[in-house]
């Protein structure tokens, strides 16, 4: 029986398909903001998309199926993370396709990945349930997941582009949008716009929601509204993650007041960055918790069944801030928490302001990713806090 089952997991690790170890060689390709653009004006026509997604997207996939192969054994084998394997046993296959099938088969391929983050989750938490969870298995699952989230994300980018832009439909309502990009993306309506679905489901959870009190510095020209070249549902996805994160924070800790302390957001345009900050006055978090909020292994919890007179609660379960904080990493932004326990917490997104220097930020599959799957058994290089006091009497001298 064992040797069966020895037998079985070989046949699952052994099989890495041919094509992944040829496109596995290339490194990827980040594309500008610009150049996206480009693709969807009339610079460049369907030919050429079509030519480099036929390359770029089989080597984005298997730079990091490389990597997914190099987790541990006991994760690699969970039924989760095996049906996501699959998954791109034959990616290269659509891809052979003539031109005029191949954004039906675009379409096809990414809808088949819809449920990858929820599949990988059930795999983290299967694992938890069998091995528990330690801080170096933590940190491998957060730097694989990472880059792993990461390159999902320019996939569909770059799927979303081609099918956005070639399948013959046009969009008169948004005259600047060039598939998913909006060059003139209006970021304070899409601040407004994130802040109302959160009030919305706020107010469906707690019977009430903090107001919004909205600040802008546009420094190149004060009157000018504040507008970028960038993909608003990615900006919506992270807003609408904060603002839910301060909505419930605010309610949770002024329960028994009376009024609720609004949410203020400051939003600045400078030469370089443009910045968001969500505050909120909700009580804070302790620092040694900043790291767990986004932790994909310590946020994994199977989730609760909500009954019907229960609802899912506003904030707090799934990868929220995690992946929020990929999408401002994606463009080469971040997302960052300050947090002063006892008071309150902001929270802030950082974008590029140039679409010169929105490049897409890719994780490539090389000797340094391969370190990082190594196991480290040497001692770390700062000293472990002793939980005993120090006995001082041994160093006493003789007078
Ligand atoms: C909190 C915790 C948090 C996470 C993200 C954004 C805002 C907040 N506020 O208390």
């Amino acid at each position: 029986m064992k040797f069966v089952r020895f037998l079985m997991k070989n046949a699952a690790l052994a099989n890495v398909p041919k094509h992944i170890d040829h496109f596995s060689k290339f490194s990827p390709s980040p594309l500008s903001m610009k150049q996206f653009l480009d693709f969807g004006s009339t610079n460049a026509c369907e030919k050429t998309s079509f030519a480099f997604l036929r390359q770029e997207l089989p080597v984005r996939l298997s730079n990091i199926m490389k990597e997914l192969n190099l987790l541990p054994d006991r994760l690699l084998t969970t039924p989760s993370v095996q049906a996501i394997r699959n998954l791109s046993e034959n990616i290269d296959s659509p891809l052979s396709l003539p031109l005029s099938r191949f954004v039906e088969s675009l379409e096809t391929i990414r809808n088949r990945h819809n449920d990858v983050v929820p599949t990988m989750a059930q795999g983290v938490i299967e694992y938890k349930d069998a091995f528990g969870q330690d801080p170096v298995t933590s940190q491998n699952i957060q730097y694989f997941l990472d880059r792993f989230y990461m390159s999902r994300i320019s996939i569909r980018m770059l799927i979303n582009q081609h099918t956005l832009i070639f399948n013959g439909n046009t969009n008169p309502a948004h005259p600047n949008t060039i598939g998913c990009i909006d060059s003139l993306c209006d970021v304070t309506e899409v601040i407004r716009d994130a802040f109302e679905s959160a009030k919305m489901l706020c107010e469906q959870y707690y019977l009430g929601a903090p107001e919004l009190e909205l600040r802008e510095m546009n420094s190149n020209n004060v009157r000018d509204p504040i507008q970028i070249s960038y993909v608003p549902s990615h900006l919506y996805h992270m807003l609408f993650e904060l603002f839910k994160n301060a909505m419930r924070a605010t309610i949770e800790t002024n329960e028994f007041s009376n009024n609720l302390p609004p949410i203020r957001v400051m939003l600045a345009l400078g030469g370089e960055d443009l910045s968001i900050k969500v505050m909120d006055r909700g009580g804070g978090v302790p620092l040694r918790k900043i790291e767990t909020l986004f932790s994909y292994m310590y946020s994994t919890a199977p989730r609760p069944d909500f009954g019907d007179n229960q609802r899912a609660p506003l904030a707090g379960f799934g990868y929220g801030l995690p992946i929020s904080r990929l999408y401002a990493r994606y463009f080469q932004g971040d997302l960052q928490l300050y947090s002063m326990e006892g008071h309150g917490t902001d929270a802030v997104i950082h974008m590029k302001a140039l679409s010169t220097d929105s490049v897409e930020r890719l994780p490539v599959f090389n000797k340094t990713a391969l370190k990082h799957y190594k196991v480290n058994l040497e001692a770390d290089d700062w000293c472990v806090p002793s939980k005993e006091p120090l006995d001082l009497a041994i160093y006493r001298v003789a007078k």
